[in-house]
């Protein structure tokens, strides 16, 4: 959510969606090079200090962004993009809670900053949680939310003076409150007889370790004053004719003209247009399969739009191409489709996580990531819980690995944190959610939460609510949230597409009690289905184990254990497949960080791979099950029989 000025940025966006009403400034296109924009990354070692002073205040009372941070008291070297905490060795930083400060001072090109055509715009990919940012000393925008992209217009700035330099200074806080997403809450300690004056903690009630800092990248692009803000493209089929559908939103002038080619993957033209709207007709049209679905999976078309615009200073163009990948979703009461043939989900839940950078985006941690997925024989993960870097979707996009794309809605469990307040935050990241990942083919779904209070009172209106603005700015996919509340008193599933459903059958009970497993999870599965009549995911089971620690017959935390676990889960899982199950995705694909806990040993432990990803005995048993699943279905043209329910066909 931006706050605050935005300087130059001010111009009102227009409905992002046919029927979604959106109060959001402007597109978030991803920032890319053509013949008319630059980019100029910001990673490297930026200033740093974090604020200590009792009240977390002095940065802001001494105003540390009027001159370089130096000045102001000793800084240290922090790299960016990462986490701030486990880069050094002071714990008291690995364990803060209050405002950081960044800093960096760059050269910019000289034409940026003379050249009164061009557009000058900060990008900042992502700062956990709050952000201020100034240039040049001047306040420049403000934004909540931890995972979204936030920009702003700071060509006035650049282009005023006599500076080819510009000092860019961000404030980050990363305190949650129960309005925040995630949520959490300060516990003030005050026994003066077992802790400190003024003594607090940051409570969460999720399973993560709750990282911060400037986590993706920070970078300057331009355009020219008049520009491609948006673009929006859905995608659908009749017979074997591709249709794209693209809506165009121009900013800067009302006297342009739009065209755009759709290129296949030779770089040969298929289709043209013209003007802000239309539709492609892309005969014998290759279509976006997910991996292992099809001998060509994940076939990328490319839309070259063209701008031309006359203006004051004389005519401009603008470039900008997008990726596009031809394939329609829908659900009907028991299958999840995808160009109209049945798509069962062989996956997993991610985290962002890894030693010493945190959260951080990395790239060789990515491709590593991408390459152990197809190792594994996986066509899906969900970005568990929190909307990933922009650069993971377009590796899901380019390897045809489906994605349920998730808001940063964990551990809404407090009744505070599903009053108005929240709820209009949460609409809002929605909106920046979907703006930012609407044109991906490879998200085929949004979940709007991980494990809420589903059973408290207000959590039906809140759900209604979320699930019917994410609809309205989103027709063209299913919507679901991910619950561990009894199917009897869940108060938001019965406005969910697909039924979500978490488990830790033999591991948070029964411990121990592998033989139950086959009971429970069949009696879940019934009782839902019995319930709601939608197609189900087993959308989290798995169990802690430690790597190299081995017990036969097992107990828990050992290899043993994990592996037989999950064996149990299969066998139930390959009765329900048959009938309305339509995904499995384990908790988790990699160890992870979470805070410290007796429960915790060195973090999360139930990854099949540990945090450095190499495999567990479980990640060899998954991988035999998914190349097994995936050719049973593989190439498979079978007839899609049920009909279509709910919100009818979803496509995309
Ligand atoms: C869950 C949560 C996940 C936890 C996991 C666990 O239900 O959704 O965030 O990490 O269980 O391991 O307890």
């Amino acid at each position: 959510m931006l706050r605050g000025s935005a300087g130059a940025w001010a111009v009102l966006g227009p409905l992002l969606w046919g029927c979604g009403l959106s109060l959001l400034q402007g597109g978030m296109l991803y920032p890319r090079e053509s013949r008319s924009r630059e980019r100029k990354e910001l990673d490297g070692l930026w200033s740093f200090r974090a604020d200590f002073s009792d009240n977390r205040r002095q940065g802001f009372e001494q105003q540390w962004y009027r001159a370089p941070l130096r000045e102001s008291g000793p800084t240290l070297d922090m790299p960016v993009p990462s986490s701030f905490n486990d880069v050094g060795q002071d714990g008291q930083l690995r364990s803060f809670v209050g405002w950081v400060w960044y800093e960096r001072e760059i050269t910019l090109p000289q034409r940026w900053t003379e050249d009164l055509g061009t557009r000058v715009v900060l990008r900042i990919g992502s700062a956990h949680y709050y952000a201020i940012v100034w240039v040049n000393g001047v306040h420049v925008l403000e934004h909540e939310g931890g995972h979204l992209p936030f920009e702003a217009d700071i060509s006035k700035l650049v282009q005023s003076g006599p500076l080819s330099s510009c000092r860019i200074t961000i404030a980050i806080n990363n305190t949650l409150s129960p309005h925040t997403l995630p949520p959490g809450t300060i516990l003030y300690k005050t026994d003066p007889s077992m802790y400190p004056k003024g003594y607090f903690v940051q409570n969460t009630k999720f399973d993560f370790f709750n990282y911060a800092g400037l986590h993706r990248a920070v970078l300057l692009y331009t355009t020219p004053t008049t520009y491609i803000d948006d673009i929006t493209v859905t995608t659908d089929m009749d017979q074997d004719i591709g249709l794209v559908n693209y809506q165009i939103i121009v900013q800067g002038s009302d006297h342009f003209q739009v065209d755009v080619s759709l290129l296949d993957e030779e770089g040969k033209v298929m289709a043209e247009g013209a003007g802000a709207e239309g539709q492609l007709q892309v005969p014998s049209a290759h279509l976006w399969w997910p991996y292992l679905m099809h001998e060509h999976p994940a076939y990328l078309y490319s839309l070259e739009v063209k701008l031309t615009a006359q203006t004051a200073v004389g005519p401009v163009s603008d470039f900008y191409t997008l990726p596009v990948g031809i394939r329609t979703v829908a659900v009907t009461e028991s299958q999840f489709l995808i160009n109209g043939k049945p798509f069962y989900f062989r996956g997993v839940n991610k985290h962002e996580d890894a030693d010493i950078r945190g959260k951080g985006f990395d790239w060789p941690l990515l491709v590593k990531d991408f390459n152990l997925l197809r190792w594994l024989g996986a066509n899906a993960f969900r970005t568990s819980h929190y909307p990933y870097a922009e650069e993971v979707l377009q590796l899901c996009d380019r390897y045809g690995i489906v994605v349920i794309d998730e808001s940063p809605g964990v551990g809404i469990v407090l009744a505070e944190s599903f009053s108005n307040v929240s709820l209009q935050h949460h609409l809002e990241v929605m909106e920046e959610m979907i703006r930012r990942d609407k044109n991906h083919p490879a998200v085929v779904m949004w979940s709007l939460a991980n494990e809420p209070a589903s059973f408290l009172k207000p959590a039906g209106y809140y759900f209604k609510t979320l699930i019917a603005h994410t609809k309205a700015l989103d027709p063209s996919r299913p919507v679901t949230f991910v619950t561990n509340t009894n199917y009897e008193a869940d108060l938001g599933a019965p406005y969910v597409d697909v039924i979500c459903v978490n488990s830790y059958y033999s591991w948070y009970h029964d411990y121990g009690h592998m033989e139950v497993i086959q009971l429970q999870l069949a009696t879940q599965f019934e009782n839902w289905y019995k319930a709601y009549q939608k197609p189900m995911i087993q959308s989290e089971y798995g169990a802690d184990a430690i790597e190299g620690f081995h017990e036969d017959p097992p107990l828990m935390f050992s290899e043993e254990y994990q592996k037989g676990l999950l064996q149990q889960y299969h066998v139930v899982l390959d009765q329900k497949r048959q009938e309305y199950v339509v995904g499995e995705l384990i908790w988790n694909f990699a160890d992870f960080m979470t805070n410290q806990s007796p429960v915790r040993m060195i973090g999360n432990r139930k990854g099949i791979f540990t945090r450095q990803r190499q495999p567990k005995s479980a990640a060899f048993l998954l991988r035999e099950r998914y190349w097994k699943l995936a050719n049973e279905t593989r190439y498979q043209r079978s007839a899609v029989t049920s009909q279509c329910v709910g919100s009818g066909l979803f496509t995309v």
